[in-house]
């Protein structure tokens, strides 16, 4: 897909402010200080669209972007920051697991993973919880720039190996724009 216009549309910190328009919904989660943010401003080509922020577990509510008019992006809490050893559902938050379980518009998970550590619990509990809900998702790699040739593809199996349900995995660097053109090939086939 091609994004030529995209801004913001609302935040909701509860299941009842969600916009009643129904559209497509394709929805970006992942653990606190990701890189989610970044990645939303990058493959808008928008700064500052998303807030950025080096302080993680900020963000509490959940943000809508209408994107062309005919779909939105939707920005989770990030999960994983100050995480006090409940039950992961409780530590995702509930509103992120209702709105994951029960909003019927999501087309597309998209779960981004930081690329110097694949694996980690959390994440693969997510994405145990997004089969369990019957969510199709999709892996991002955040931060790829920051590692070495051999780093990549050891990081890359890794990923491979524990996200073998995943629609694709794709290798993203905000700062460079590298994968930014597959990744939105990729959310062509979740937009309508
Ligand atoms: N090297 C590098 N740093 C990144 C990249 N994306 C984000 N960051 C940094 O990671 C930190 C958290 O980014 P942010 O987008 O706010 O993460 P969020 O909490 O998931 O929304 C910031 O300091 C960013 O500058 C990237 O692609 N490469
Ligand atoms: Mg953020």
């Amino acid at each position: 897909m091609n994004i030529t216009s995209a801004e913001f549309f609302l935040s909701a910190s509860a299941i009842k402010g969600l916009p009643e328009e129904v559209k497509p919904e394709i929805v970006f989660v992942g653990r606190s200080n990701v890189g989610k943010s970044s990645l939303l401003n990058s493959l808008c080509v928008k700064k500052g669209l998303a807030k950025t922020s080096s302080t993680p577990g900020k963000t509490r509510l959940i943000n809508f972007f209408l994107i062309n008019k005919e779909l939105f992006f939707v920005d989770l809490p990030g999960y994983g920051y100050a995480h006090v050893g409940h039950a992961e559902r409780e530590s995702w938050g509930q509103l992120l697991s209702d709105y994951i379980r029960y909003r019927k518009q999501i087309s597309l998970v998209v779960l981004l993973v930081d690329s110097r550590h694949p694996g980690m619990d959390l994440d693969t509990q997510m994405m145990e919880y997004l089969e369990f809900c019957g969510r199709p998702y999709g892996i991002v790699m955040t931060k790829y720039d920051k590692l070495t040739q051999s780093e990549k593809s050891k990081a890359r199996k890794t990923m491979e190996s524990c996200a073998a349900n995943a629609k694709f995995i794709v290798n993203y660097s905000s700062f460079s724009g590298a994968g930014r053109s597959g990744l939105l090939a990729q959310l062509d086939n979740y937009s309508q």
